[in-house]
């Protein structure tokens, strides 16, 4: 049997990427194999321009030769030096372990961005602050102060000819804070809220189009730039933009449209647009044919010439609008006040249709929650306005829906609407980074299942081209607390690959002279250096995870300097071992309180610190660093004996150390030291039994956990022997937990254990809550990753009463790994697929002594013995009630049956 060609190829992070910028690109692929037990043992590669040569099989750029290596994912370029805005073509083969070659993979391509300085001609551009006021001077709508101009759209346009017939034409756009782009009366492409933050300091991200099929003889640009976080509140000025249009005849000569001061720039419709603001447009102020070519804009200023950061390739998948909600209620406050209901909280906006009146003004507020009268209750979104204006132009049906802001709700109130106001003239629409789902999960427990679907829709809320707390209100930053907590979860679900690989990038842009890390990145509100370590360890845990579970060893190498200047700055700030300063938030969000007090802030800091530096030595271990993996294993281990000294009290960890009067067992305390191995093996039972303590007689069953516990609470009791207790937690209706959310008609996670309806902290759509979702796919349905980038994986479906069947499947960097199980009364039946280049090893339950176990129709165990092995299904030992085997790539169907 042949293997089967390569499928899935990815250039870098993505299957068909614009902009690559890196000099020395990635490779991936996916593979597949008629015969179980497959892996790769060599692969070639060939690159061109050419499309040609690769029929040819010629690769003139590059061609690897066979080389001999397991690896599939992140092969790196080593041809001849690549140009920028180029576009290449690639394909792969490989040799499976009998020595047999697969054909060659359909090929796929990838393009250069505009990598080198010199390739970038145009120039950032602006409107002048002067000619705003003129233009705008005698609209009377009361909002020219300072502020307001600030939050006026900038309309900039530029025409075009072309001559002959163009091969190829690319856009490379940035606007800041935000862009919208159009060609010819069209929009570009269908991004929005782009580019993707970043600290406009430091680099700006530009997008790549393709428009070719849209170039005419007589061409228009024209751009509308909003604000988003370019505003003066963080030290940035005015939005401006940088763009550049390269048009490829057929001579090769290339031309060029570029931003400069030959652009003409106006207000517009668009008079207030903020993130946390909404926006206001007055369509009556629309300039009819601006976007399109031949459009008198002899009245429009001349566009100003201004400071911009250098430019970097937008790598990471874009934000869209991925859905489109229907109303599922509609009630009426008033004759024209009416309420909509979306039945889900998400991140976007609404989409309005209308037909009225000229002059008439539309209002849309936005509120995660009503009032019992039926009105929106805001006072979750704190000081964000979150309001959508719209004035009536009074022409035909009116399409309104906003461009630069976005608002955190389930619920919408629109005031002002002419006519008879049905629910079709409203959609919700769900924005955010569209990341592509990358995992499933079920289960036969209805209530897990919504936890896990809220789990998915705050996960997406919080993509914002950033990881962000939450969508609602006058905050939305990239805590970096919640950024990691939550990050294994969101890699079981979703390809976060090339969203982390660039936060990861915005946090060592944010890094300090001394090693410091803010506590939100990028770190627009300047002043949180330095971070809580619990917040800044996020440098260190999405490098891990990744490493793990992309198996990216660049990334370790690139923040390798970076991750150690961290922890050196954690190691300048500790006294004795013992980080006692740079707290902040520590377990943060306990039930029933805001900041700890439970659980001391010297603790979790300095257990984040040991954490830190046992990451540091096996990041030193994978890159061959041997004396940085002796030198930091040390500290870490001094760090232990120092933590154990100083909170392992009374067999128990820190109980009394933060009010005098609480001496009972602390949940989160005892949690962190047991999920890093750190109790001293005599005291680990004893630890682990006061932890018991807690969740079992304390608190019935109930998480007593903020962020940091909760993190690892259920792995924690799982790990050792109490799965079907953290079950149980996981499955609780009643305070404080997860279903108690549900109870309560959540359709996300709260910030909060607690159901709050005031003002404060309490957003209703936070994901720091969410690692349950990773324990789901691990645990519940039995599916774990156990090597860096899926080389291993361990498949064990657990027997929790009360848990029939689940299934989950991942696309991992080497395929599908996928789990389903179900349990009858006297069988349980699995089955499993098992990527090429894998090794599984499954836990398959004995439902009692004399049971028989099966594959397809071969028996595998009968009578408490191995029996009929066969190469790819290898015995390894009995452990319990589970009888191990190891498996390699393929899909197998397991039996086991009570026989008795
Ligand atoms: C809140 C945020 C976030 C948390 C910080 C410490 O303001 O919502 O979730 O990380 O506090």
């Amino acid at each position: 049997m042949t293997p089967l060609p390569p499928s899935l190829l990815r250039s870098e992070y993505l299957t068909n990427p614009l902009g690559l910028n890196s000099t020395s690109p990635r490779f991936s692929w996916i593979l597949e194999h008629p015969r179980r037990a497959s892996r790769q043992t060599a692969y070639q590669v060939i690159v061109s321009p050419e499309p040609s040569f690769l029929d040819k099989e010629v690769g003139d750029y590059w061609d690897s030769g066979r080389v001999e290596s397991e690896r599939t994912s992140g092969v790196v370029y080593d041809g001849v030096p690549l140009w920028s805005g180029k576009l290449y073509f690639w394909k792969v083969r490989w040799w499976d372990g009998e020595g047999k070659v697969s054909p060659w993979s359909d090929p796929a391509w990838f393009e250069m961005g505009l990598f080198q300085e010199r390739d970038w001609k145009a120039k950032w551009i602006s409107r002048q602050e002067a000619a705003e006021f003129s233009s705008r001077g005698n609209v009377t709508l009361g909002v020219l102060s300072g502020e307001s101009i600030q939050n006026m759209g900038i309309y900039l346009r530029k025409e075009f000819k072309v001559k002959g017939e163009t091969r190829r034409a690319r856009i490379y756009v940035s606007g800041l804070g935000y862009y919208e782009l159009r060609l010819n009366g069209r929009k570009v492409g269908d991004h929005v809220l782009d580019p993707a933050q970043t600290d406009y300091r430091k680099v700006a991200l530009y997008s790549v189009f393709d428009i070719t099929a849209d170039i005419r003889e007589k061409n228009s640009l024209a751009v509308i730039l909003g604000n988003g976080r370019h505003i003066k509140a963080y030290g940035y000025g005015k939005p401006r933009l940088m763009l550049q249009v390269h048009l490829e005849r057929e001579n090769e000569l290339i031309e060029r449209v570029v931003s400069d001061e030959t652009w003409k720039t106006s207000s517009g419709a668009l008079l207030e647009n903020g993130i946390y603001l909404g926006e206001r447009y007055d369509a009556r102020l629309e300039q009819d044919g601006w976007d399109l070519p031949g459009f008198d804009d002899s009245s429009w200023a001349g566009a100003e010439v201004v400071e911009g950061p250098r430019l970097a390739p937008q790598l990471i998948p874009p934000i869209r609008v991925t859905e489109r909600l229907r109303p599922v209620q509609t009630w009426s406050l008033r004759p024209d006040v009416h309420v909509f209901d979306f039945g889900q909280n998400f991140s976007g906006w609404v989409r309005l249709t209308a037909r009225g009146p000229r002059d008439r003004e539309i209002r849309i507020r936005h509120a995660e929650l009503v009032n019992e009268d039926g009105t929106l209750n805001v006072l979750p979104n704190q000081n964000a306005e979150a309001t959508d204006i719209y004035l009536l132009k009074g022409q035909g049906d009116e399409v309104y829906e906003p461009r630069f802001t976005y608002h955190g709700f389930r619920y919408a109130e629109v005031s002002g609407y002419p006519g008879e106001l049905s629910r079709d003239c409203l959609e919700g629409c769900f924005v955010h980074s569209d990341v592509s789902k990358n995992g499933d999960f079920r289960c036969s427990h209805d209530l897990l299942n919504r936890v896990h679907q809220n789990v998915l829709w705050g996960q997406l809320s919080n993509l914002m081209s950033i990881p962000t707390d939450c969508p609602q209100r006058d905050e939305r930053q990239g805590w970096l607390g919640d950024a990691h907590l939550s990050a294994e979860e969101a890699i079981f679900n979703f390809d976060m690959a090339a969203f982390y690989g660039k936060f990861l990038e915005d946090i060592r842009l944010a890094q300090r002279e001394d090693g410091s890390l803010p506590d939100t990145v990028p770190p627009y509100l300047g002043k949180l250096y330095p971070a809580d370590p619990a917040w800044g360890i996020a440098y260190l845990e999405l490098a891990w995870l990744l490493y793990y579970y992309y198996d990216d060893e660049r990334i370790l190498q690139k923040h390798f300097a970076g991750m150690r200047r961290y922890v050196d700055h954690l190691t300048k700030n500790a006294d004795g071992k013992i980080i006692q300063k740079l707290g902040k938030y520590g377990d943060w969000c306990s039930p029933g309180v805001v900041a700890p007090k439970k659980t001391p802030l010297e603790l979790t800091s300095t257990w984040c610190y040991y954490r830190a530096v046992s990451l540091l030595s096996s990041f030193a271990d994978v890159l061959g660093r041997p004396d940085d993996v002796r030198s930091y294993a040390r500290l870490a281990d001094d760090i232990k004996t120092a933590f154990n000294a100083k909170f392992l009290l009374d067999d128990q960890y820190a109980a009394g150390r933060v009010g005098p009067a609480d001496k009972n067992p602390n949940q989160t305390s005892n949690i962190l030291p047991l999920a890093l191995d750190m109790v001293p093996p005599e005291k680990k039972e004893i630890v682990l039994g006061r932890l018991l303590d807690s969740v079992v007689k304390e608190w019935d069953y109930h998480p007593d956990t903020g962020i940091l516990g909760t993190r690892y609470l259920l792995d924690v009791l799982t790990e050792n022997g109490h799965g079907e207790k953290a079950f149980r937690v996981a499955t609780q209706r009643t305070y404080p937990g997860w279903g108690y959310m549900v109870e309560q008609g959540a359709t996300t996670l709260w910030e909060r254990w607690e159901k709050l309806t005031g003002g404060g902290m309490n957003s209703h759509n936070h994901i720091m809550l969410g690692s349950i979702d990773a324990w789901f796919y691990r645990v519940i349905a039995g599916l774990k990753c156990t090597a860096p980038g899926w080389k291993k994986m361990i498949i064990r479906p657990p027997l929790f009463a009360g848990l029939t069947e689940a299934s989950a499947e991942v696309m991992t960097v080497r395929g599908k790994a996928g789990v389903s199980w179900r349990r009858e009364e006297r069988s349980l039946q699995l089955t499993v697929q098992v990527p090429v280049g894998t090794e599984a090893e499954l836990h398959l339950p004995l439902l009692e002594e004399a049971g028989l176990i099966k594959e397809g129709e071969s028996v595998i165990w009968r009578d408490g013995t191995a029996s009929g092995q066969t190469a790819e299904i290898l015995f390894l030992r009995r452990e319990n009630e589970f009888v191990l085997f190891r498996v390699g790539s393929g899909f197998y169907v397991f039996r086991s049956e009570a026989t008795g």
